[in-house]
Formats: structure tokens, sequence, C-alpha cells
């Protein structure tokens, strides 16, 4: 049967009286059918990937692509005048994660499955993912997500587990998603829920009763935690996936034929960040209930588990107050504080216990003493672990910790959404990048040919018609596509210094205004969600739109300088963003990024970095060479001295240098005010000139001066231009998340197949 029969037999009729929901079915069950074919009974260890997020995205046009069926479905669907990219529209957005941490995990169960590795996720089935994101009177409002259908990729299985939370009993279901690999083997996301979720309880935006715990554990990703019910609800929804978790784990393994004391011989967990953390201690429990000794539990627990930190911002490294723990997860606490006695056993520093004086649970802590393995995600971030910010730790285990640099899939990130990219390396190189990323490098030979440099530039100009199109169809914006455009899209925080970037548009609106041009009309575009209780990411959200408008309004200023914030950032917005990118925003402070994977997934995609010496942006430069990346600002090192002496004066910033003062000053002129609303633009004023504590003050010059060369660069010395992107697009191949997991795989896990 040919892909036109075989899909008129899936619908019933004649492919071109379908619907493209009747298509979409048509091709879920196809899909389905396909995937089965590839699962793979497993022998030796199998990973398991323990993660609060899976930040998936839409999984039509990747499950066709991995099992190779893409072509044959476009062109059967063409030949009936049905178009693909239409079908796809259909499907909506699984948002089950915040960002970096949550994609991080997607591309990781992506390259397992291609690299033909045993490797299962676990997590939750969340109703409504991140919320939808959209903006009135310039300001960001919250409403539900809903990605649940009817046919859903997550299929419903009777397996169900015990859970015990707050003394009463739960049972969670198992719904299984099938992750396929690019000509590879085909693994599961396992995600758990209740029955007796009510998603009618949530009453406007995203409110809703954060104590009716069997209605709500599973409705959002990550509650608003701004109040004790939203925290405590943190903490039921990360047990229930932690228990259900490690039963999963435990049966899946028995029935391999596992005794529990060789449990790790089947079975690596990787915990990522610290929200899975709890399963140290479940584990420890259920391995209890099969007569395992507590000292043994501890030994096969630790063989069995290792850590990720993604992070060393204080406030995002979870410590839950001892009181949470005794309320949620009574049945813990007796092994907890036993792994706390064993830990001060093994160090006098109480700086490394479990539970700290004012009776808080460290879980990085726990992590560190009882896993095997501590990896930070990017060389900078795993030196500041064991240098600084986990110093004792390191001191104590150094043989635990290690780097893996992150990486994306390349797949999603470049075949799936840049097919032109993609067809002109593989007429230059051949297709074996589609595999083996580091024959990108090939691309090198290239570097001087100025028919390859004009079809790239071709190639980015179609990119930046059909984002043009996007924006005017989705955002009702129209943008000019002959202007350069500069991206920074990435989850809404001070670190990340959205707020850098509005104070050099504010800069470049002020000198445009006294009659200095750019070389160039510049379109700047942002993406972000601010978490719903961040009061200042929210009022940088404002003060952007805002902006936005009083530029727009002002025809001396708009033809060359544009602000578009997309309204509700996600893996969909992202593909369409990325391939159109010509200058990618990475300017977060430097030290405070652990890693970034935007920064990658632009770089493959031909667009020249401008950013500070943070997080992968280092190994990028080292990479790429000084001469195709736009580095500026503090190093890490400065920081952490600027930091550690805690002398730094934001006020003295701003009253030293007219600049700064200008286009802080300008956040409440008559201009803004009459765009924006005079509280939030105060309180962001106000935050800048007393707090700022991230340092956007003491880069703003570098950051500027940086981004008027590239502009320059790009207006004057296009080839240069285009020459520098084909250097960065053949160094990439680093980051294929291929190679992450390969090195995981070879230092950590050591998989079966
Ligand atoms: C913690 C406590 C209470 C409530 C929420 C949280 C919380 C939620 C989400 C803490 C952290 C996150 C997400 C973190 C994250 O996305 N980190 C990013 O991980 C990427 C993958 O390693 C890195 O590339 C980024 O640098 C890092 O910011």
């Amino acid at each position: 049967m040919n892909m036109t029969e075989t899909l008129q037999k899936l619908t019933g009729k004649s492919l071109a009286d379908c619907t493209n929901q009747e298509i979409y079915l048509a091709l879920l069950d196809l899909i389905r059918e396909n995937s089965a074919k590839k699962a793979t009974p497993v022998t030796g260890r199998k990973l398991y990937y323990i993660s609060a997020e899976f930040l998936i995205g839409k999984l039509l046009s990747n499950n066709l692509i991995n099992l190779g069926l893409y072509d044959e479905v476009r062109t059967a669907l063409a030949d009936a005048g049905k178009s693909l990219s239409e079908i796809e529209e259909v499907e909506p957005e699984p948002s089950l994660g915040n960002g970096g941490l949550g994609r991080l995990a997607a591309c990781f169960l992506d390259s397992l499955a291609t690299l033909n590795l045993p490797g299962d996720g676990i997590g939750l089935r969340y109703h409504f993912g991140l919320f939808h994101q959209q903006f009135k009177d310039n300001l960001q409002n919250e409403l539900p997500d809903p990605w649940l259908t009817e046919h859903s990729w997550a299929e419903k299985t009777d397996i169900t587990y015990p859970v015990k939370l707050a003394g009463k009993s739960y049972t969670a279901r198992l719904y299984k998603l099938a992750v396929t690999g690019y000509e590879g083997r085909t693994n599961t996301l396992n995600l758990f829920d209740l029955d007796t979720i009510d998603e009618s309880i949530v009453e406007e935006g995203i409110s809703f009763d954060k104590t009716a715990i069997a209605k709500n554990l599973t409705l959002f990703l990550y509650p608003d935690d701004s109040d004790e019910a939203g925290r405590l609800l943190r903490v039921y929804q990360q047990y229930m996936m932690v228990s259900a978790g490690a039963q999963l784990v435990l049966a899946e393994c028995v029935a391999r034929g596992c005794n529990y004391h060789d449990l790790a011989d089947y079975a690596a967990i990787q915990i990522n960040d610290t929200h899975p953390s709890m399963v140290i201690p479940e584990l420890i429990r259920l391995l209890g209930e099969h007569g395992i000794k507590f000292e043994e539990a501890v030994e096969i627990v630790t063989a069995t588990c290792a850590y990720t930190n993604h992070t060393i911002l204080a406030e995002a490294l979870e410590k839950w107050p001892r009181a949470y723990l005794d309320k949620v997860v009574p049945q813990l606490m007796p092994i907890i504080e036993k792994l706390d006695e064993l830990a001060g056993k093994r160090t006098k520093d109480k700086s490394l216990a479990i539970i700290d004086k004012d009776d808080r649970v460290h879980m990085a802590h726990m992590d560190i003493h009882f896993t095997h393995s501590t990896n930070g995600v990017a060389a900078l971030h795993t030196e500041i672990l064991e240098e600084s910010e986990l110093h004792g730790f390191y001191e104590l285990y150094p043989e635990k910790f290690n780097n893996k640099t992150n990486g994306i899939t390349f797949r999603r990130w470049l075949l799936e959404c840049n097919p032109a990219l993609a067809e002109e390396l593989e007429s230059l190189i051949g297709s074996g990048f589609r595999k083996n990323a580091d024959e990108l490098e090939k691309l090198l030979t290239y570097a001087d040919d100025e028919n390859v440099l004009n079809k790239l530039t071709e190639i980015k100009s179609t990119a930046k018609k059909a984002l043009a199109d996007w924006l005017l169809r989705t955002q009702g914006v129209t943008v000019n596509p002959e202007a350069m455009f500069d991206i920074q899209s990435k989850r809404l925080h001070e670190y990340k210094r959205q707020q850098l970037n509005l104070l050099y548009l504010i800069h470049q609106y002020c000198e445009i205004k006294a009659g200095h041009l750019p070389p160039v009309p510049l379109v700047s575009i942002f993406g972000a969600k601010a978490a719903p209780a961040y009061i200042i990411a929210k009022d940088i959200i404002h003060a952007l739109l805002a902006l936005s408008e009083v530029i727009a309004n002002d025809p001396a200023v708009s033809p060359w300088l544009q602000v578009v914030f997309v309204e509700n950032y996600n893996v969909t917005a992202a593909e369409k963003l990325i391939p159109a990118c010509d200058l990618s925003e990475q300017i977060s402070l430097a030290s405070k990024e652990a890693s970034g994977t935007g920064n990658m997934k632009f770089m493959l995609n031909g667009a020249l970095t401008l950013g500070t010496m943070d997080g992968a942006n280092v190994e990028i430069s080292q990479r790429v060479g000084n001469d195709n990346i736009y580095i500026f600002g503090q190093t890490s090192n400065q920081v952490i001295h600027r930091y550690e002496l805690g002398d730094y004066k934001a006020s003295e910033w701003y009253e030293g240098d007219p600049n700064l003062r200008r286009a802080i000053d300008f956040l409440t002129s008559k201009e803004m005010l009459s765009a924006g609303h005079e509280e939030n633009l105060n309180r962001l004023q106000h935050e800048l000139i007393s707090k700022d504590w991230f340092q956007t003050l003491p880069d703003f010059n570098a950051y500027v001066v940086r981004k008027g060369q590239a502009l320059a660069n790009y207006a004057l010395n296009p080839t240069e231009w285009r020459r520098r992107c084909l250097v960065n697009i053949a160094m990439a191949g680093f980051f294929s998340s291929d190679r992450t997991i390969a090195e995981y795989n070879k230092d950590i896990w050591k998989l079966g197949k």
C-alpha cells in the first residue's frame, strides 16, 4: 500500500474530502503503529530520567521525521491538496515545562532513542502545563493552556500505584507517551496523574483552590509558590512523581529478573535538578519494605542514582522547611533524618548537612551525599560548582563531580525547523551530519565560497520573510524583513537581563531622536514568560511593551527601530523565530546562566551571538573563535569578586554615566507614561537605581559598544558577516545532545541494549 492508500484506509475516505482534524487523527494512528514496531526489549541497565518538566513541543512532524515518514506523508497530502504545515496547527503544544531544564529533558529523550539506548522519562501529566500568556494593556495575563484532548499522544494504561500523601491514600495512574528516535528505537515517557483531577475548579485566570489535593495535584506545572499552600502543593507534586516513579522502576526491574539487591545493574536514575530528589529516601523506604536494611539500601540507591545541578541561584536551590515534609511525607522523615546522621559521620562541616540549624532540608545536599555523580551543565558552571558554590562537597567527594555540557537535538532544531538550511547543507557536505553532527565541520571548506555564502543569505532572507508572515498572522504586527533581526527569547528573569536589552533600546531611541541614525534598521524581538508572582519580571515585560508602543507611534524612529514582544512564547514559536535570527542575545550576568541552550539553537541556524562569557557561551566562543562571536562585559570572576566585596552601588553607576542616566530616566518619561503605568515603571526604575542585583549597569556601556559593532558589521560587510555565520553552523556539532548523551552514558549510566 502506498502512503495515500494507507492514510485513506485510516480516515475511511478520500484524503481530499478530509478535514485537517481528520487527517491529524489518522496520522496519530499511523505514528502509533510505526513507533510501536520499534519498541525494543531491554537487556542490562536502563535509564530513568526523572524530571518535573518535559518541554516536548508538538510531536507530529518530529515523529514523522524520526520514523522516516515525513517526505512520503507530505507528498501524499500535497497530492490531495492538503498542507502538512496547516495540519500541524491542529495539534496543541504540550507545554510541560518552563524553559531550558524541561527542553533539555525533551532533547535528551530524543537523543537516547536515536542512539538506540534504553532510556525512559518519568514525570507528571499536568493538565494545563505552563500558563498561556496574554498581553492586555501592556501587561501579562495568565490563562490556562489546555493540551489534553480526547486524542492525545499520552495513552492511558491500567497500571496504577498507591501513593500516600499527608497520611491519605491516592492512586497514581500511568500514561505512556511514545518517544521515537531518528532511525532509532522507541522509548517511553511515563507520565503520572490522578483520576480525580477536576479541571472545573480553575477560576479566574489560573487561580484555584490549592488545598484540594485530589482535585488539583496535576492541574498545573509549578503552581504559584508565593504562598504556603502553593509551596506545599509543589511538595505534594514532587512526592507523587517520585513515589509512583520509584514503584515503576522497581516493578520493571523485577520483571526483568532484578532481586532488589542488584537494582543498580538494572536501573540508572538521573535526578534532573532537585525537584525529584525525594526519590532517594523513597527508594530506600521501598527497598526496606522488601527486606533490605538501611545501610545496604543506601548503597544500592547511591549506586543507582545520579544528580544534575542546573543553577547556582540560591533561591532556586530547594530547601524545604521540615514542617512541610513532616506534613506531606511523614513516612520519609525518619529516613531523611538517618541520612542526615550518616552525612554527619562523613563530615563535621555543618554547611554540608542535609537538615540545617533552622530545620530546613537541603535537597541538593542529600543528592550529593547519596548519589554517585553530581554534574554541572557547562564547563564554566561545573568549575563554579567545584571552586565556589559546592566547594566543600567537592573536597569531600572529588570523584563524584563531573561536567556534561548541554546539547540540543538537531532533529528538531535543524532538520524540522529549518529544512531549507538542512537541504543546502546536505547538498554541500552530504547527509552524514544528520546522524553525526561533527560532520558539519566539513562546511568550513566553503567559508570563502561566495556562491555558498550567497545561498546562506538567501535561506536566511526566506526564513525572515516567513517569520514576518507568521508575526503578521499570529501577532498582528508588521515587520520589515530587510531589517536586522535581533532576538532574545528565554524565560524572563533578572539574571538573564532582558532589562539590559531594554536600556539599550531606549538608548537607541534617544540616539535616533537626536539624529544619530544606525547603519541598519533593527527589529528587536522578545519572547518570554514571567512567573506569575515575579513582580519585577512582569514590570520588565510591561516596560518593553510600552516602549514598543512609544516607538511604533513615533514616525521619526519607527523606520529604524522596532520592538516586538511575541505573545505566548513556546516551543512552537521558538521554531519560527530561531531560523530567522541574525543576532542572538545571550546577555546573562556572567556566572549566573548555568549553560543556556537557546544559544546553541541560534548558532546552529546561522545567527551570531552577542553574549557575555557565561554558561555555554564560553564554549561556543572557544569553538568559533573570538572573531565569530560578539563577547562583552564582566567575566564571572569579576562578578563573583564584586559580590564578595559586597560594595556594588547601582546609584553610583547611574550618577556617573549620562547615557545610563538618560536611559533609566526615560522609563518614567511622559512618552513612557502615555503607554504604560506609573506604578510598574517607577518600581522598575527604582529597582535599577537602588538594587540592580544582577549588575546590569556595569555592563551597559560595553553592551552598547559591542552591539553597535555587530550592527555596523552586518550593514557594511555582509559577505564577512555571512562567513561568520557559516563558521558558527560548522562548529555547532559539539552542541548536539547526541554528544551529551554519549558522554552521560560513558561516564555515568553505562546502559545496556
Ligand atoms: C524551584 C523552587 C520553587 C519553585 C520553582 C523552582 C524552579 C523551577 C524551574 C527552579 C528551577 C527551574 C528551572 C530551571 C531551568 O530551566 N534551568 C536552566 O536549565 C538549563 C538546562 O540545563 C540551562 O541551560 C539554563 O542555564 C538553566 O537556567
